[in-house]
């Protein structure tokens, strides 16, 4: 396999300081090695920083983990979580492996077992998780994902907290404008766990689902995109993961399509045995950041959560929904001009006029990045950066450079202003 990556396998890859002896299973690459530690999630003002931070506050009372390193063991990652040795997500052609014992996680759920074991009874884990995938708008080998799971006594305590839960919560839903399309908590094809009391399996899954669908609602609520009156809408779909059961997909309706936003269920007890919590029940959800970011953001493409340009970060605001502007894929060019103004002054739209004219399309936007009236002598300046970029390819700096030239000297002429 890694024979497809590299002529010659180096004896060892590093990864975060540490060194990791290759094997025959060693396939990740440098692209992917580049990605690790950027912690996109981590930036308050990165639209996947923003949405954690909604993710969080709409769950307060639980405990919110971020930071984990990504490289686990096939142990944690699937043997823990109770996939059996043939899945097909332990392949080489699925994963990325250091070697045959450390992988790239790819999921959050590989933290549950250590998780639980530290006594976490509501908790949140956000992380970076990678998979070999097919490429698209949407999917992407590196992508951020939120696991919480919430624990609760297995006994008669443990039935009256859900059930005084669960009232809260339906309480809430049904002033709330949300369309709910369901399905059995329980079904033939979706069973509760043999060691289960039924009636708490129940109560569980329905925590659960009255919990995220509270979550959907403060997420999408105002955003649902919908004619005015018209109630979001949510569908729960039967699923299956190796690590719960019954286990759910939540889909929400959006711009006129269903999209699926997460994958839960009640966990399996043999993952909180192994990480000895007796006398206890739970659930678990493990939501798409991405996914849910391109849906309230508008961002058309996946890759542009990894973007560095100043036209894609400086749209997003700390604890703001806003709606993303596309903006060329061709690179930007910034050119300043400052300058005095004659006695007749300039008004911001007659500069915006006279670049327009001068440059045509080839200008993106143009900032007013100074005003300035010097104290003594009254005379005022103006400093503007424009950002020169054409829609269809890629501008030479001597190109900028040209039209910039011909922008200052109608600027002179028309508006009698001196260059500074
Ligand atoms: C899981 O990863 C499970 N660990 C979720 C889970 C947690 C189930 C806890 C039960 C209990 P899945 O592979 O479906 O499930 O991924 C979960 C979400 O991650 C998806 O709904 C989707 O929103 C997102 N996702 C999956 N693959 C990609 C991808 N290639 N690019 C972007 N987002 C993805
Ligand atoms: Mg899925």
């Amino acid at each position: 396999q890694y024979r497809r990556c590299y002529s010659t396998r180096p004896p060892s890859v590093s990864l975060l300081g540490k060194e990791y002896p290759t094997d025959k299973t060693t396939n990740i690459t440098s692209a992917i090695a580049d990605k690790v530690g950027r912690n996109l999630y981590m930036n308050p003002s990165h639209p996947l920083g923003i949405l954690h931070a909604l993710v969080s506050s709409h769950f307060r009372d639980f405990n919110s983990m971020v930071g984990l390193p990504p490289v686990v063991t096939p142990a944690q990652n699937f043997d823990d979580l109770s996939f059996p040795p043939d899945h097909p997500g332990r392949a080489v052609t699925d994963s990325y492996y250091l070697n045959d014992s450390a992988m790239l996680r790819t999921h959050t759920s590989a933290h549950e077992v250590e998780t639980f074991a530290r006594g976490e009874r509501r908790w949140l884990l956000s992380a970076d998780v990678y998979r070999r995938d097919e490429i698209d708008a949407s999917h992407y080998p590196v992508f951020h994902q939120m696991e919480g799971a919430r624990v609760f006594a297995s006994g008669a305590e443990g039935r009256a907290e859900l059930e005084a839960d669960n009232a809260r919560l339906a309480g809430e839903l049904a002033r709330a404008r949300i369309a709910i399309e369901d399905v059995p908590h329980v079904s033939p094809t979706n069973p509760a766990q043999a060691a289960h009391d039924p009636v708490l399996a129940e109560l569980v899954a329905q925590n659960l689902k009255l919990s995220l669908n509270s979550l959907m609602l403060s997420l999408f609520g105002d955003h649902a995109g919908g004619e005015a009156g018209e109630p979001l809408r949510v569908r729960w779909i039967e699923a299956f993961f190796p690590f719960t059961t019954p286990s759910y997909e939540v889909e929400v309706f959006f711009r006129g399509k269903w999209l699926e936003i997460l994958g839960c269920g009640v966990v399996q007890q043999q993952t909180l045995d192994r990480a000895n919590v007796p006398n206890s029940i739970s659930w678990a959800f493990g939501l798409g950041l991405e996914r849910i970011a391109m849906i309230l953001f508008s961002i058309p493409d996946i890759r542009l959560f990894w973007s560095q340009d100043p036209r894609f970060l400086s749209q997003f605001t700390a604890g703001q929904i806003s709606t993303f502007k596309p903006y060329s894929k061709y690179p930007a060019c910034y050119k300043d001009v400052s300058f005095w103004l004659s006695e007749a002054g300039l008004h911001d739209n007659d500069f915006c006029d006279l670049v327009r004219d001068t440059a045509g399309d080839l200008v993106q936007d143009v900032v007013l990045i100074d005003d300035f009236t010097h104290p003594k002598t009254k005379r005022s300046s103006k400093c503007y950066r424009i950002n020169y970029c054409s829609m269809d390819r890629s501008l030479s700096n001597e190109e900028a450079n040209e039209v910039h030239a011909q922008v200052i000297a109608s600027l002179k002429d028309k508006f009698g202003v001196e260059i500074r």
